[in-house]
């Protein structure tokens, strides 16, 4: 009999979640950067190892929200702790535990009471020390036990101490998600390794080198989304808000868009040939008509 389950993984943004699907899945299916709010989507990662699929669901970064876009992009990351069979409330092993934390942990319990079973896990435990790990460990039960406000299920919640950048910690995690999956039908074939489509994925691609090379709140005002897909040639546009941040994303010389075309590339199949085209949408992230048409 296989068996087979999901995983929700939730956060505030920059704990590292994305980095962490990438590592479990051991390919790259999620873009990450320095740069809050990178993960705009439910992005599904599969794991398929012997008759067991653990299908690891990673979300938006948890915030307040300033945007409409802002307060979708949470919307999406409750919804994604919906009738998962464990959740992964991420924290920052060298972090103060804090609002967005908290949030994440009331989340994380909430999808317990239906079901699911709650892990608190720490990542980037490589830029912290051994005694600080312990101290947070102890920070993040207390503050665990402030949210559940009820003692049986506060002690339902297993922790675990991880780098997602090392893969230190992350084969117990695995193993021990492995073992909860019920026993169900594969719900992917079993050599597909994310939900991702062809075409998401290139303007994922894009969207990452571009949130990696500019700064301040551009990387919050770009969108990214396939035009054309006619193998090898795909075009993909890129929105922006304002005509003055048109100008940044090109460059001097159209310098910074050639890099990350060429960045982008570099990860794709040989052969691909990849047109980037800049458009000036006006305040996209504020208005529900736009966000609905892109899709969030
Ligand atoms: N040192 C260290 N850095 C890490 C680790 N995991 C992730 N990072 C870094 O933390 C930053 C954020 O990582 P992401 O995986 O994009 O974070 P996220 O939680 O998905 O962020 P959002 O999608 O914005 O919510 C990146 O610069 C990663 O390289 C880790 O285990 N150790
Ligand atoms: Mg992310």
């Amino acid at each position: 009999m296989t068996r087979a389950g999901f995983v929700a993984i939730l956060g505030r943004p920059n704990v590292g979640k994305s980095t962490l699907l990438n590592r479990v899945i051991g390919t790259k299916v999620s873009i990450t950067a320095k740069t809050p709010h990178t993960t705009r989507q439910a992005i599904r990662g599969i794991l398929t190892e012997d008759d067991v699929q653990v299908i690891f669901v990673d979300t938006p970064g948890m915030h307040r929200p300033r945007t409409s876009l802002g307060g979708r992009l949470n919307e999406a990351a409750r919804a994604a702790a919906d009738d998962v069979d464990v959740a992964l409330a991420v924290l920052d092993a060298g972090a103060e535990i804090g609002q967005g934390d908290e949030n994440t942990i009331r989340i994380t319990l909430g999808a317990a009471r239906h079901g699911a079973i709650p892990c608190v896990v720490l990542n980037k435990t490589d830029r912290a020390g051994k005694d600080a790990v312990l101290a947070q460990l102890l920070a993040a039960q207390r503050a665990v036990e402030e949210v559940a406000e009820d003692p049986a299920l506060a002690a339902r919640v297993e922790y675990f101490a991880v780098s997602a950048r090392t893969g230190a910690g992350i084969d117990d995690l695995v193993r021990f998600v492995q073992a909860k999956m019920p026993e169900s039908p594969l719900l992917f074939p079993d050599d597909e390794v994310s939900d991702v489509e062809e075409g998401t994925w290139v303007a994922e691609l894009v969207r990452e080198q571009l949130v990696r090379k500019t700064s301040q709140e551009l990387p919050h005002s770009i969108h990214c989304r396939v035009t054309e897909f006619e193998w090898p040639h795909v075009t993909v546009e890129i929105l922006v808000e304002r005509e003055s941040q048109k100008g940044m994303v090109i460059g001097k010389g159209g310098q910074l868009l050639k890099e990350v075309g060429i960045a982008a590339r570099e990860q794709l199949p040989e052969g691909t040939y990849l047109e980037l085209r800049v458009r000036v949408e006006p305040s996209w992230q504020k208005h529900d008509d736009i966000l609905d048409r892109l899709g969030y």
